[in-house]
């Protein structure tokens, strides 16, 4: 396991500190991938989910993560805010598109991957079908997957199958730009470049198909939980989707994945 300070502590420290939880969760491994890139050195501060808590409600106002914390600056909790401050932090290599409407475009489809109601939101409302139906889940497990369920609503009637047309169509979405940019030449989803939805996509794709064990070291629940078998969902990721994300890890992000 990586090495984490309490969040108590963490708020008491200056620099950079980073809220995470011990699991590999899309909004925090993108936000560890963007730190990497960028070369960022930050302290850890361990987040159980499932565990509201006290000390994260009074540092940041609410209770999930990742949260990164900048010396004395307010909190910054939400994914977008977060790319913003790692750019002013470490401005080189500048992981949103300096092309006005490029950036544009990456800010909308990162949206629709890390923003309320887009991918990762959506399969997290799929995993928790997934999770409160198994059951081989430990009370510990168990309780995790009741409380997110309650905390996102995602019991209400029918969202299960709104979370599995806008998975859908955003992996399509996906899918038809990667292509359309490898016959133009790039390597990845957005100009010439690295960007952070490059970084977004390898993240987000862990609730696709989780790396494998080598790569990723979950507790078996937790990898099944994970991975994907809505049938809609499974039948819009074509192999490419899978093989950006892996070109992305392999060149760019740290292997294996540590949390
Ligand atoms: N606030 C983040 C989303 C982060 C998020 O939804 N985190 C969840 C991951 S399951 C979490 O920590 N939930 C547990 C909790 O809130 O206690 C963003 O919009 O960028």
């Amino acid at each position: 396991m990586a090495e984490y300070v309490s969040i108590a502590q963490a708020r008491e420290m200056s620099g950079l500190r980073v809220v995470l939880p011990p699991a590999p969760g899309p909004w925090a491994e993108s936000l560890k991938g963007i730190l990497h890139v960028k070369k960022i050195p930050y302290v850890r501060a361990l987040h159980e989910v499932g565990t509201p808590s006290l000390e994260l409600q009074q540092w940041t106002a609410q209770t999930s993560s990742p949260v990164m914390a900048w010396n004395d600056e307010r909190p910054r909790t939400v994914w977008n805010d977060q790319l913003y401050l790692a750019e002013r932090i470490a401005p080189l290599p500048q992981l949103l598109p300096p092309d006005i409407e490029e950036r544009a475009l990456m800010f909308g489809m990162a949206n629709e991957l890390m923003g309320e109601t887009g991918l990762v939101w959506s399969l997290r409302v799929l995993a928790i079908r997934r999770g409160q139906t198994n059951l081989k889940l430990n009370e510990k497990a168990r309780a995790m997957v009741d409380f997110l369920a309650a905390k996102y609503q995602h019991g209400v009637p029918g969202e299960a199958e709104r979370a599995s047309l806008r998975a859908s169509r955003i992996i399509l979405m996906f899918g038809e730009r990667l292509q359309r940019q490898r016959q133009d030449g790039s390597h990845f989803l957005i100009g010439n470049e690295l960007s952070a939805l490059d970084i977004y996509w390898a993240a987000s794709a862990a609730m696709i198909q989780p790396l494998p064990p080598e790569l990723c070291d979950m507790p078996r629940w937790l990898r099944t939980t994970y991975t994907a078998n809505d049938p809609r969902v499974v039948e819009a990721v074509r192999p490419e989707l899978l093989e950006h994300r892996d070109f992305i890890y392999r060149q760019y992000l740290q292997l294996p994945l540590d949390f």
